[in-house]
């Protein structure tokens, strides 16, 4: 039997041909038979483009049916699916493409049109699919042969690439199998109590694993639909609810919830479940969502490289500030750290990526001689084994569950010639959970402004990577080794967000 994960998909698609898969607003819905056929349809368009089983192709679409489409045609087609986020810039793209060498580059008009400046080393065919899921991808895909085949992969074999920030500011590629995918998928419908008879609100990027692989892999697996959103939105979310019964989502999203009156224990009487992760959710959240909705959250943990490793149960106690149990197969420790005390996450099993992708040397200093991928994150597990996640070994900015790397956005606002030194630290925001805030020292002891700051990054990193305030001090502190103590600024300037923020930039 092959290892292709499409293959476990589609059987459950044809089991469920006539059930709703894709519910959207203004659109008819995509049955799981209409999605079977427009898998096949998206596989056909790849080998049509000539890409071929281990090829890559690189996808930077904005959300919609036919993007799940063609994902799911990259693994019938055994491709290897490398998701983007659209809001990269355009340099952000070009690395991205440079490394990952696709066969085949999808992506709106706007950043095709972007594109053969930012590809100078590979060149690969190029393909429009826009957010109503029209463009040159999907003419191929009516025009091509559907693939009748799903092409043979090993359990090994890579399905995706997915791009993981480092701390050095280089993103690196993990490199995700087939069968990585499948178990992480199998474990979590059956964890979290899937059935068809469940309609889940979807309404996560489709870029990263949470969107993509969590929330759209148990729907499949268990034949179950989704109210799909072109991105998350309030109003859709609250007018979707009384007719769905799981969500995903970000701690923002359930903070953005709490803020209208709308979100009511009646308005979610269907729901049995909310899953929270991808960023620590706040006691104060799961507290008052409990009380507003009488549903508490169930946090779980994970990240790019291992997929999902630990989660609340579905029956039994879930517990604010803690990401609950090992799942079944996953093995958690807490590096060098007795029970009860803190140390670096360590974890195995099944899910743990392959590597990450032409970075031999790097992958093999992030796992331990046994086999331990090391996560970076610091915890501490309870004699019940219970994990909690207390702090990060590395230096990262979880902003809105998108991860940010201090040292990519420093390294630009250093280069800024009214700027002498700058630290870059994650500050406690009402609505991004963390915030990301630069604390400059200015070269000329004037003000730096949120607004230059905002002009030196424009079109050079994502924008929500960009600082959400800059502060200026006279001395940045640092230890007898001369680097800057970020916890002291953490500390400092934690309540920077609790008064409204200004727009130009603050001296402290
Ligand atoms: C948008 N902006 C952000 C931002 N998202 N800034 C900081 N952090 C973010 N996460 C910027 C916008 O560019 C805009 O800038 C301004 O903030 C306000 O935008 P908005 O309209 O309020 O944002 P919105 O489009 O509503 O997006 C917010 C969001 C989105 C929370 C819905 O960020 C989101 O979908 N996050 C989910 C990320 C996710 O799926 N992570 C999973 C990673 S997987 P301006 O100034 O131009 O107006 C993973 C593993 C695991 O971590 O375990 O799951």
């Amino acid at each position: 039997m092959t290892g292709n994960l499409y293959a476990r998909f589609e059987a459950r698609f044809l089991a469920h041909a006539a059930a709703p898969a894709l519910r959207m607003d203004g659109r008819p819905d995509w049955t799981y038979g209409e999605l079977a056929r427009q898998a096949s349809r998206a596989a056909g368009a790849l080998v049509a483009f000539g890409v071929a089983p281990g090829d890559r192709v690189v996808v930077q679409t904005p959300k919609s049916a036919e993007a799940v489409a063609l994902y799911l045609g990259c693994l019938k087609a055994g491709a290897v699916h490398v998701p983007l986020n659209p809001m990269y810039a355009e340099v952000e793209t070009q690395h991205f493409l440079e490394d990952a060498g696709p066969a085949l580059f999808v992506a709106d008009a706007g950043a095709v049109a972007c594109a053969p400046a930012a590809i100078s080393t590979t060149k690969p065919p190029m393909a429009t699919l826009e957010a109503d899921g029209r463009g040159t991808f999907q003419d191929a895909a009516a025009a091509a042969a559907p693939l009748a085949e799903t092409v043979s992969r090993a359990p090994d074999d890579l399905a995706a690439i997915v791009y993981t920030s480092g701390t050095t500011g280089i993103s690196k590629g993990a490199m995700l199998t087939h069968a990585n995918l499948a178990s992480n998928a199998a474990t979590l419908t059956t964890e979290w109590g899937f059935t068809s008879a469940d309609t889940q609100v979807h309404a996560l990027p489709i870029f990263h694993v949470h969107g993509l692989f969590v929330a759209l892999h148990c729907a499949f697996l268990s034949g179950s639909g989704m109210a799909f959103l072109p991105r998350f939105d309030v109003d859709a979310c609250l007018r979707w609810l009384p007719r769905c019964t799981v969500m995903m989502g970000v701690p923002t999203l359930y903070t953005r919830l709490l803020a209208r009156d709308g979100l009511t224990r009646a308005l979610c009487a269907r729901m049995r479940l909310f899953v929270s992760g991808s960023a620590p959710l706040a006691e104060a959240t799961f507290a008052a969502f409990a009380e507003r909705t009488g549903h508490r959250i169930l946090e779980r943990y994970g990240m790019s490289e291992t997929l999902m490793n630990t989660s609340n149960p579905l029956h039994g106690e879930r517990v604010a500030g803690t990401v609950g149990f090992p799942l079944p197969g996953v093995q958690v420790r807490v590096a060098t750290a007795p029970a009860g005390e803190l140390g670096e996450i360590e974890i195995k099993g099944p899910n743990v990526f392959k590597g990450y992708w032409g970075q031999p040397e790097k992958t093999a200093a992030e796992f331990r001689p046994d086999g331990f991928f090391k996560s970076g994150d610091m915890g501490r597990l309870d004699a019940d084994g219970r994990l909690s996640i207390v702090g990060r070994a590395k230096d990262l900015i979880i902003s809105g569950g998108y991860n940010v790397i201090p040292k990519e956005v420093e390294r630009l606002i250093d280069a800024m010639p009214e700027v002498d030194q700058c630290a870059v630290i994650g500050v406690p925001h009402p609505d991004f959970g963390e915030a990301v805030v630069a604390v400059v020292r200015p070269a000329f002891g004037g003000p730096v402004t949120l607004a230059a700051v905002d002009a030196a990054l424009a079109g050079r990193i994502a924008r929500f990577k960009q600082p959400k305030q800059v502060v200026w001090v006279r001395e940045l502190p640092r230890n007898a080794l001369g680097k800057v103590q970020k916890n002291v600024l953490r500390e400092r300037f934690a309540g920077l967000f609790e008064a409204a923020p200004s727009a130009s930039g603050r001296g402290a």
